[in-house]
């Protein structure tokens, strides 16, 4: 393993400046080590890989030292910036891509594809790729400085850091908010015999609802993260009554989906999006997600959904605003701030799959 701590002061030392990061639970110590450090080496979360890979080529551009740090599912959200603006304008930074695998049965089913194909299509981009030392971090750091002016992507692989904890001052308090599952269960309990369709987003909203509303019909979307929304339109609008139950990194990976949506807001929909709020990625290890200064209802409101103007922070208000969301019909935003519930189980692969059969109306 390589200590952490020290590779961020030896990344520092060779002037490497920023972070351009979409967490993965591989980075997850990096990433605590580099917030921990933010006056070394900036941390720049970034709302998808597509963001990430355009800052890091501006900052290039203008002389500062980023480094991108993505997972495997993510590196196809680069390829556009990758094949039309790094090949064609020549520019290079180094690229680490958590390289997730896959065992057979297992319900990641999100990992499956590129846990052998990833070479492939980093080779399709026009790159080589290593795998980055995990045990020597000299050499580490070298192949980080060689990726730095040759198209190299490294890959990452799991337990190559050393575990750093968050510092107190960086962490997040939700000590004051009701636990999602207490929505999960409401929802659970309301619709069970319900024609109402449930769509969890990747990271940990679909797992919770796999324990604590396992009654309702649910799709859980391992992954395609910041496709919940445009899922759920593209089902609600065959008859449909939909509702996805999201969170707030996905929310705004692919907002754009946002903007669609309210072209099709009239009264034949039925489709609700519940954006699950606890300021984080829980999945991928809690890394903040550095989102306060978002109006979500706003931009809901102005991207054409029905919204109520309220930020839900407590149970009662959830129950009355859900009750008007389904009454009302159309597509309806609600933004609920929630805490952390304590892990629980992935679906397992056959309940997963049932995502593959079509639900027509
Ligand atoms: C394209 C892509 N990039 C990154 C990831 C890794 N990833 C999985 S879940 C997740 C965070 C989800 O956070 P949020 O939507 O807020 O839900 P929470 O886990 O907090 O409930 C991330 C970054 C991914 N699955 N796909």
């Amino acid at each position: 393993m390589l200590d952490t701590k020290e590779f961020v002061n030896k990344l520092y030392d060779e002037g490497y400046t920023h972070l351009c990061v979409v967490p993965c639970s591989f980075a997850k110590n990096l990433i605590n080590a580099s917030i921990n450090n933010n006056d070394k080496l900036e941390y720049v979360p970034c709302a998808s890989e597509a963001v990430a890979c355009s800052i890091a080529a501006g900052m290039k551009m203008s002389g500062m030292r980023p480094i991108v740090i993505v997972q495997s599912s993510g590196l196809t959200n680069m390829g556009s910036c990758i094949t039309s603006m790094l090949k064609p304008y020549e520019i290079t930074f180094p690229i680490i891509v958590s390289w997730r695998t896959y065992k057979s049965g297992d319900s990641e089913i999100q990992h499956e594809h590129l846990a052998t194909k990833l070479p492939d299509l980093v080779s399709a981009y026009g790159y080589e790729h290593t795998l980055l030392d995990n045990e020597n971090l000299g050499n580490a750091i070298k192949q980080i400085t060689v990726s730095e002016s040759a198209r190299i992507i490294l890959l990452l692989q799991k337990n190559t850091f050393t575990t750093v904890k968050l510092d107190d001052e960086f962490k997040l308090d939700l000590s004051e908010l009701p636990l999602r599952s207490s929505y999960l269960k409401y929802l659970g309990n309301v619709f069970n015999s319900s024609d109402y369709i449930f769509i969890g987003t990747t990271g940990n909203t679909a797992r919770e609802m796999y324990s604590y509303m396992p009654n309702t019909d649910n799709v859980y979307m391992a992954g395609n993260m910041g496709g919940a929304l445009s899922l759920g339109l593209g089902m609600a609008k065959s008859g449909n009554k939909i509702i996805v139950c999201g969170g707030d990194a996905e929310f705004v990976m692919h907002m754009g989906g946002m903007t669609t949506a309210g072209r099709y807001n009239d009264s034949e929909l039925n489709l609700v999006y519940i954006l699950f709020d606890n300021q984080s990625n829980k999945s991928t290890g809690g890394q903040r997600s550095y989102q306060e200064h978002l109006d979500y209802i706003g931009l809901a409101k102005s991207s054409g959904l029905s919204v109520s103007d309220k930020i839900i922070r407590d149970n009662k208000s959830f129950e009355i605003e859900i009750k008007d969301a389904i009454a009302n019909g159309g597509i309806s935003f609600m933004h609920v701030k929630c805490s952390y519930d304590p892990e629980t189980p992935r679906p397992p692969l056959a309940v997963v799959k049932r995502n593959s059969i079509i639900k027509g109306s």
